[in-house]
């Protein structure tokens, strides 16, 4: 049984985005409105468990109850904050401060010439998603992937699972012919609640420590020749790497159980 479509996570999956990334754009837009706020990395860690900028700001808000501007309306106030945040993100990456992880290239690139189809599922804004292709795979490579399901195309972000359903009716393909992409605990979930299966790709920083019991497969990187995987779940191919050449034997096997 072979995969029909990849289906890919963005944050944390295609690269390394948030600590260095996002985190960064965040602070900087708080500093740009005059906000002393300072999302460190360790905070960042624990308010990554929500999804979505704007949902992380109020999440912030309300948790911690920082110093605000006396007055101002909560909604529009994140939602300008938030679009500045998208500003600075897409600064960052424009100016290639944010490679993609090890392997990613190379799996795209296998995967287009053996005719699968890609799509992206991700929380995370549309204009980031664009940039980072833009700035990472070349200009037009946005165009590889047939459906990109981003931010508030749905009215709930993972682990919800609308944005996976998203796609999969646009892709109009059953769960069973796709693979998932993923790195963290909310991705695993939003894609088993929409009844996908899911290769995790764990960062060192964030999302090593998650609950994957969802996931059939957990590896630290996607590899390369010369810079293989630890895998930390699921028997992975022995080259250390992952080829699109070993996902039908991954996608049948997953496929052949009942979970
Ligand atoms: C990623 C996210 C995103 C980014 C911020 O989750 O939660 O919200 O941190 O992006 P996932 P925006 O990888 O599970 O999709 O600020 O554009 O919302
Ligand atoms: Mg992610």
């Amino acid at each position: 049984m072979k995969p029909e479509a990849l289906l890919f996570d963005v944050d944390g999956t295609l690269a390394d985005t948030e600590r260095d990334g996002h985190r960064v754009a965040f602070n900087q837009a708080f500093q740009a409105a005059g906000l002393a706020w300072d999302w460190t990395p360790g905070l960042y860690g624990e308010l990554l468990r929500i999804t979505g900028g704007k949902e992380r700001i109020e999440y912030f808000i309300d948790r911690f109850a920082p110093p605000m501007p006396t007055g101002a309306d909560s909604t529009r106030f994140i939602e300008d904050l938030h679009a500045v945040k998208t500003k600075k993100f897409v600064a960052l990456l424009n100016a290639g401060e944010i490679p993609l992880r090890p392997g990613v290239q190379r799996l795209i690139q296998e995967a287009r010439t053996a005719g699968l189809r890609l799509a992206i599922a991700t929380t995370t804004t549309e204009a980031n998603v664009s940039a980072l292709l833009r700035n990472t795979l070349g200009q037009g490579s946005e165009d590889w992937f047939e459906v990109i399901g981003a931010g508030d195309v749905v009215p709930n972000k993972k682990p919800a699972p609308d944005i996976y359903n998203w796609v999969l009716t646009r892709l109009d393909l059953a769960p069973s012919a796709c693979i998932v992409f993923e790195d963290s605990e909310n991705g695993v979930r939003s894609a088993a609640r929409a009844g996908l299966k899911t290769i995790i790709v764990t960062t060192c920083g964030y999302t090593r420590s998650h609950d994957f019991d969802r996931a059939p497969y957990v590896i630290d990187q996607l590899g390369e020749p010369g810079q293989v995987f630890r895998a930390q779940k699921g028997e992975l191919p022995s080259s250390g790497y992952l080829r699109v050449s070993d996902l039908a034997a991954l996608h049948a096997d997953v496929h052949s159980k009942v979970s």
